[in-house]
């Protein structure tokens, strides 16, 4: 397996998001990538490096330019409100909700950054356009590489960090800013494969993803998932979104309540495999994050460590050229071995 790691990460630590009200210290945090990076040590399964270079171009394949020009100059704005701002991440506090126009570029930057968000719980900054280029760089990377390459080659894992499955064409939240997963997928289709899948098992619906292929067809998107009637990103991830025009039919949600099992996540995703494969995909990217796991802080499936292993064995069933990217997973002294289960798993 090529494993593609962000040599950059660490350049976006944020310090604090919103929540109930108090800024509290962020899960999103460099050591939980550190964590993969040590039981990859420990349980070698490929070859390290880190991404090729890659032009802004190929992000704008997934991202608006309007939102990619932002993240890349939002930093400097900031700072040029005022120099003290140096030491503060910055935190979207107003957004344009229905009725609100999103058609017009606001000056004010509080404005703008509302604009390209959805949540407070997702601080930029110094570092974050760096760490997130970069990483979008990773798995774009892990994709050609899976393209390239035969046999027990055709896999990769973009180690990466900040995730990217909430991130959409032109907003960032949920700790996300540029959207991983979906840019594999384009590389995919842009180095001539016709169908791909891309399959969600983070503990959090990918809404990003689902609303950038939403009316595509060449893109199936399947997510299990916290039912969102209780469960963060909450207004999308339900059953009965289906996709809409071209792409109607190709997006798959199958949301399950707070507190379910393995063997209930198990069976969603034999749905899930049956629905690839089904779609006559080339090639899968699988959105990893193992949020699923009994000891998140921050979510409620019972996902056990040894239970990762038949994931990624599930997973392999598909024999498809596969691109893992690294999404979710807040049990920082798990992380690494829950990851690493699910690539040990699917390679047998
Ligand atoms: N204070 C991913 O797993 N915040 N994002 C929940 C906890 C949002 C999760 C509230 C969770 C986002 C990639
Ligand atoms: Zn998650």
């Amino acid at each position: 397996m090529h494993i593609i790691h962000n040599p950059l990460h660490h350049l976006h630590a944020g310090r604090h998001e919103m929540f109930r009200g108090r800024l509290v210290p962020c899960h999103e945090t460099p050591e939980r990538l550190d964590h993969v990076m040590a039981e990859l040590q420990r349980r070698p399964l490929g070859t390290l490096r880190g991404p090729d270079e890659i032009d802004v171009d190929l992000l704008a394949r997934i991202h608006s330019r309007r939102y990619l020009d932002f993240l890349a100059g939002a930093w400097d704005e900031w700072i040029a409100l005022d120099p003290a701002n140096a030491e503060i991440d910055v935190l979207p506090a107003v957004w344009p909700v229905r009725g609100f126009r999103s058609d017009v570029l606001p000056e004010s930057f509080a404005a703008r950054i509302g604009l390209f968000s959805f949540d407070a719980g997702s601080p930029l900054t110094a570092g974050t356009w760096a760490a997130a280029k970069s990483g979008a760089a990773c798995a774009i990377t892990a994709a050609r590489e899976v393209m390239n390459a035969a046999g027990a080659n055709r896999s990769a894992f973009a180690l990466t960090r900040p995730p990217g499955h909430h991130a959409g064409a032109d907003f960032f939240g949920g700790y996300c800013f540029l959207n991983n997963s979906a840019l594999a997928a384009q590389t995919l289709l842009d180095s001539g494969l016709e169908r791909v899948a891309v399959l969600d098992v983070d503990y959090h619906h990918g809404n990003g993803t689902q609303s950038i292929f939403y009316e595509r067809r060449d893109v199936l998107t399947v997510s299990l998932h916290g039912d969102p009637r209780t469960e963060y990103p909450f207004f999308l991830g339900h059953a009965d979104e289906r996709g809409a025009g071209d792409g109607e039919g190709f997006n798959l949600n199958l949301p399950l309540p707070y507190g379910s099992s393995f063997a209930t996540w198990r069976a969603a995703l034999q749905q899930a495999i049956t629905a690839v494969r089904n779609h006559g995909a080339q090639a899968v990217v699988v959105a990893l994050g193992v949020d699923t796991f009994e000891g998140d802080p921050i979510s409620g499936f019972g996902l056990r460590t040894a239970d990762y292993l038949s994931l990624g064995q599930d997973i392999a069933t598909l024999d498809l050229p596969t691109v893992f990217v690294f999404e979710g997973g807040y049990a920082v002294a798990e992380v690494g071995i829950n990851t690493v289960n699910v690539l040990e798993g699917f390679l047998g």
